[in-house]
This record gives C-alpha cells, structure tokens and sequence, in this order.
C-alpha cells in the first residue's frame, strides 16, 4: 500500500508541533502594572499535548492520518515544585467533554512543559465520578503531597429529563512519588455541594484544614455566601462539622456572585498570601477576575488585607475561548530565589504564567486599599491619592510633574 499521503501528513503534523515546543516564550512588552509580567505566549494550549495521545500513529488503522481522539482545552493546573521542577497537573478537556487529570513539567517553569506519556490514573470511590476537574495540589506537613479537585456526578434526585443537574463535591487523594495516586473519602460537609476545595498545608489545631467554597446548587452558590473555612480530625475520610465563611461575597465587587480559593497559600513572613478568583454578572455572562487576600500567620482563616479589586483579569486574546472573560488559578509556585510563578487559564481553553516576587505581592496586598464598596468613597480614595502624589512632584521639578500630566 502507498503509504506516502499517511507520511506527508504525519511530517507536516510534526514540523508544526516541533516548531510549537521549539518556541521561547517572551515577556509581554505591551503589558506594565508593576504587579507582575505576562508572557506573549500561552506556556500550554491543547496544541502542546502529545500527538501520540491524539492520533493513530498506524497507516494500517488510520490510513488519513486522522486525530481519533481529540484535545478541546487544557486548562486550570495545579502547580507544585519538587526538587527545582514545576509540575503542572493540568486539567485537560476531550472532544467529548470529559476532563481528565495530566502531568507536564518544565525546569524553569515558562518553557518546554513536557507531558508525561500518560494521564494520571485516579482511582474512584464507591460512588464513580463522571467528569473530575481543577486539582489543587500540596505538600502537607504530614509528609503527603495532596490534591483535592472537583468531582461531579449526575444528581439522581432530578426529575426525568433533566440531563443536566449535577453535583459537585471535593475529591482528595495522595501520593508520594507524584506518580501513583491513593484516593481518600471524598470530604463530607455541612453544604450540599462544595468546588475549589483546597488543603492548608499544616495543621490547625491538630487538624487538616481546609478552604471550602459551600453552595446550594451545581452553578448557583445560593445562601452559601464566599469562601470558607473548616478542620478535619482525620483526612482518610475526612469530614468537617462546622464549616465558617472567611472571605464572604460582596455586593458591587469583583465576587458580587460567588468567589473560590485558588492555589493552596504561600507562607510569608507576613501572612498566608492567598490567590483566589471572583465572578460577577454582567450582560454577556459571568465575569471571573483573580484577586488577593492575606491572612494571619497563628490564625489562617483571619483576613488581615483585602485589596480592593482584581489583581488580574483577562487581556487581549484571554477574553476568548470555550467560556469567555474567564481567567482561573489554583496553581502558584513559589521559588527559593523569591519568583512567584502564577499559572492562570483563560477562557476554560489554556494556560499562562504571570512572573512576580513574595515581595512585590506583599507589596500589593498590604497597600492596596481596600474596596471602600461605595463611589463616593472610591472617589474620595483616589482623590487622596492623586493630591498625595501631586504634592511630592511639585516638591520635585516641573518637568516631571509636567510628564505625569501626559501634558502635550
Ligand atoms: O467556567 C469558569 C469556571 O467555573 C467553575 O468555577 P466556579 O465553581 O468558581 O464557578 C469551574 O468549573 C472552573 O473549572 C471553571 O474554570
């Protein structure tokens, strides 16, 4: 058999995949706030996975050179450094809707991630999960590396013909060698449903701690109003009692309709340092921004500073993708020499790195000033501000007052 349009297509399939993974990434020069830098490229798109997880690589079973299983979107990875590498257990999407959990690692954390040949093997419980989705995952000081994720199951309680209710609750499992996976009891709550669920990574009081996001419903968070917080004595089958909203939602803010923990919190001399997201209404559908918080050392369910507003949301081609005007995190990595590695997705469809410091975020979080909640206040907040800055540039020159005018 003449296999020679089989070859032409796989050659061309693997110039355009090589000239991908071949590509440096670059900081965005057109972005500047001082927080932190974007990069020009996305680090993972559905592009960057393995060809061999996407085609038949046998011209006798696929004489076209066909992708037989489809890559959607790979988006929302946890993130962890282990011995200088950063892995991402990135959540990657089929053509068939179902997520799936996948390992890519990469030495300085912006280029090159490299899937492993395998997605992970997640073991279930008694009860199956249908689709399993966005793992936090941690080092707890127990010794474990943990990873607590969503897992949705169909709600058997809807009437007939409604193929759409589900219900969501935090899986946990644990590994030592990041390679084989034990699964835990799903946590049990008081809520009915629970997503973003994510472990502290030490005890409190003895106990595993956890940041919950309760609500009522699959979309709707109903009466469950933020983010909250709870202790578990056992983490084999793991159950909260009593479960406290530590960073409620907020009319008129960036999380007016629901909010979530994003990474696990990096320990600061200053406090937990949190990333979480918050998602408002608009017109054309949900909006979801990150935002920061930090909390007391001794006591980590205490917000000690809320800047007020986001502290990223989506940009330029961010905006598009499977669920527009999305960006997403439950991945940070804090390396020793200070950088502060932000994975962020954006519109449900793939994923980016934002490069900042311990200190230029603490920086942010403690002299952002809080969201004062009304414009006449917010008014008055940048009313100081201005008069406070006009005062030092005229002690300065002219022309440099001049300058911040952007006089012409
Ligand atoms: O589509 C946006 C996000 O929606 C959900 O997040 P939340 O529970 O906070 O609304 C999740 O499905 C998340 O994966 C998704 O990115």
């Amino acid at each position: 058999m003449d296999n020679s349009m089989f070859e032409r297509r796989r050659e061309r399939v693997f110039a355009e995949y090589h000239a991908l993974r071949s590509r440096k990434n670059v900081v965005d020069q057109s972005w500047y706030n001082g927080v932190f830098e974007r990069y020009l490229y996305p680090v993972l798109t559905r592009a960057h996975t393995p060809l061999f997880w996407r085609y038949d690589f046998n011209p006798d079973t696929n004489p076209y050179f066909m992708e037989r299983l489809g890559i959607n979107c790979i988006f929302n990875p946890g993130a962890i450094e282990i011995d200088g590498t950063v892995y991402l257990v990135c959540r990657v999407e089929g053509y068939d809707r179902k997520s799936f959990f996948a390992v890519a690692e990469s030495t300085d954390g912006i280029d090159c991630f490299t899937f492993w040949d395998k997605p992970l093997v997640i073991p279930g419980t008694g009860e199956p999960d249908v689709n399993v989705y966005d793992m936090r995952v941690v080092l707890h000081e127990d010794g474990w590396i943990y990873g607590t994720f969503c897992t949705e199951r169909r709600d058997l309680s809807a009437p007939p013909g409604d193929t759409s209710s589900a219900v969501a609750q935090a899986g946990i499992v644990r590994t030592k060698d990041f390679h084989t996976w034990e699964r835990l009891d799903d946590l049990a709550t008081p809520s009915p449903q629970q997503r973003n669920v994510v472990l502290h990574p030490e005890f409190v009081d003895g106990q595993y701690a956890f940041y919950t996001r309760p609500q009522a419903g699959f979309i709707e968070t109903g009466s469950g109003g933020g983010i909250g917080w709870g202790l578990a004595p056992d983490i084999e089958h793991a159950r909260i009692e009593a479960e406290y909203i530590i960073d409620p939602r907020s009319y008129h803010t960036v999380k007016e309709v629901k909010n979530g923990m994003g990474s696990p919190p990096l320990k600061t001399e200053s406090g937990w340092l949190h990333i979480a997201h918050g998602v408002r209404g608009t017109a054309a559908g949900l909006r979801y921004v990150l935002y920061a918080f930090l909390c007391d050392l001794e006591e980590p369910w205490r917000v000690i500073h809320r800047p007020g507003g986001y502290l990223l949301a989506p940009v330029g081609d961010e905006y598009m993708g499977d669920v527009p005007n999305v960006v997403f995190c439950n991945g940070v990595v804090a390396r020793e020499n200070g950088q502060v590695l932000v994975y962020y997705a954006s519109s449900d469809t793939r994923i980016h790195v934002a490069s900042t410091t311990v200190e230029r975020l603490l920086d942010y979080v403690v002299n952002t000033p809080e969201d004062p909640l009304r414009t006449a206040e917010c008014v008055q907040q940048r009313i100081d501000l201005i008069e406070r800055n006009l005062t030092y540039l005229e002690t300065q020159d002219a022309e440099l007052t001049r300058k911040a005018r952007g006089q012409c």
